[in-house]
């Protein structure tokens, strides 16, 4: 079984020049643009094959990540935290927040503890790029689980929680599995136990040689002794950071109580690195195309769903100009409905705080606002409970995505080049509305369009689309 790191997508960067996408200098670019925009409107044939299902895309699909330690300011996730439900409620109806993170291996389960008097309301918590470094403990009151619970019913959402397992003290964590499970009833979908152990020697929290073998020994006691105290709860894993092998071990040694295999992925990183930049983060990447083909395999082959339960663009908490910009909202459109196709059931972009890549950004006395990751989210949610169908177009030099769903029947347009592009329909199809997604430019960062508009008689048929901009289509047959 191939394994990929999320290291090794440093290595696409050679592939990724034949784009045009590769950032040289922005005169460069320019010129790149204006030579595309010369070749203006490149048409491309949609084909969809509205009998061939191949996925569904789940009510819940998408979701936020944030470190379990944001419990810590237990009003966060309360229901006095009006202007992050209403962000939450918009995002989706029945979205997934699943608590984890590096920071979930240093919280502690403090039943006793009075609550942190916050100094600022709602104080963030943001995604903390320093892993191995000593990191105290961040005390879970019961009080904490309680407003979690108001804030979910809010919201309307569910949660998958994140239990302590490099540090865990068994008792402790049995003590909060119970109480988690008690208060929050329905609204928990399962325990995760750690977070990537499979970089608990990079983040010095295990010495080196710590393989699958040991973390699932440990895994297991921890497990056993949850499912002790609760029967019926249910877990997900293994959590970890890109790994394949892992999940195919974890899948094929799971106890029943295992509901669902997790994973997660950065699609670039380090926010050093000067290949880090948004041209590359909108390339195809062929190796994160295979890695998702080898996850559907293992999935299917142990009859457990995959989840994508942390991703962003660029690990280390994001890079400036590339995950705080419009391009990065492309990105997250076209990957949730990429993950999608490849039958994957939730999608959680990682976040908090003001972190470059957070979709929610606020709190600790600055107002809540969406960042451009989530209008990317927003976009795909007119597509959740649809059947998605088999879609393509013609190989083209154009960077363009294409998906159709049915239930009702829409075609999502992601171009992501700098192109513009003209999508036929097939025959006896045309698009009456569209739902678009744009801005002034790529590196915008707050003015971010999404518009619902009626499409022109002209248009029915050849839905220009323009460069750097995603449309959901909504069809109807002649
Ligand atoms: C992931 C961790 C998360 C970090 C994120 C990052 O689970 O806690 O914040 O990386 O590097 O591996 O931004």
């Amino acid at each position: 079984m191939p394994t990929f790191s999320r290291r090794a997508v440093l290595a696409r960067g050679m592939a990724l020049a034949a784009t045009g996408l590769m950032r040289k200098s922005s005169f460069a670019q320019a010129a790149t643009d204006a030579l595309a925009r010369q070749n203006a409107q490149i048409p491309l044939h949609v084909s969809v094959a509205w009998d061939q299902t191949i996925s569904d895309v789940p009510e819940d699909l998408l979701g936020l990540s944030y470190e379990s330690s944001q419990l810590a300011a237990p009003d966060f996730f309360s229901a006095a935290n009006a202007g992050l439900i209403d962000l939450f409620r918009r995002l989706s109806p029945s979205g997934v927040l699943r608590l984890g993170g590096n920071l979930s291996e240093f919280t502690r389960w403090s039943p006793n503890a009075e609550p942190d008097p916050s100094s600022v309301p709602f104080r963030a918590v943001t995604p903390d790029p320093s892993a191995g470094k000593t990191i105290p403990h961040f005390p879970v009151t019961p009080v904490a689980i309680r407003n979690l619970r108001e804030f979910l019913y809010r919201t309307g959402w569910q949660t998958i929680y994140g239990l302590n397992l490099a540090l865990a003290d068994r008792a402790r964590t049995v003590a909060e599995a119970k109480f988690v499970a008690e208060t929050l009833g329905p609204r928990l979908i399962a325990f995760q136990i750690g977070n990537e152990p499979n970089h608990y020697v990079l983040n010095r929290l295990r010495p080196p040689g710590y393989s699958f073998h040991d973390y699932f020994a440990e895994w297991s006691r921890v497990h056993g002794a949850v499912a002790e105290a609760l029967p019926t709860a249910r877990f997900a894993g293994p959590d970890v950071a890109e790994d394949a092998s892992w999940i195919e071990q974890f899948a094929a040694a799971a106890p029943k109580s295992v509901a669902m295999l997790t994973g997660h992925h950065y699609a670039e990183g380090p926010p050093a690195d000067p290949n880090v930049t948004l041209g590359k983060l909108l390339a195809p990447d062929p190796a994160f195309a295979h890695h998702i083909e080898v996850i559907e395999a293992i999935s299917q082959k142990a009859h457990l769903p995959y989840l994508m339960t942390e991703t962003n663009s660029c690990y280390n908490a994001g890079k400036p100009g590339v995950s705080d910009v419009f391009g990065s909202a492309l990105w997250a459109a076209d990957y949730i409905l990429q993950l999608a196709q490849a039958k994957q059931k939730g999608v959680y972009f990682h976040g908090g705080g003001v972190g470059w890549y957070t979709p929610i950004t606020g709190g600790s006395g600055l107002p809540f606002a969406p960042r451009p990751v989530y209008y990317g989210m927003l976009l795909c949610r007119s597509l959740l409970g649809s059947e998605m169908v088999a879609a393509s177009i013609a190989a083209t030099p154009a960077n363009v995505s294409v998906y159709a769903v049915k239930h009702p029947q829409r075609i999502a347009v992601i171009n992501k080049g700098a192109s513009d592009v003209v999508l036929h329909l097939q025959q006896g199809e045309r698009a009456v509305q569209a739902l678009r997604l744009s801005a002034s430019s790529l590196e915008e960062k707050t003015e971010i369009r999404l518009a619902s508009q009626p499409l022109r008689r002209k248009e029915w048929s050849a839905v220009p689309i323009p460069s750097f901009s995603a449309a959901i289509l909504t069809l109807e047959l002649a």
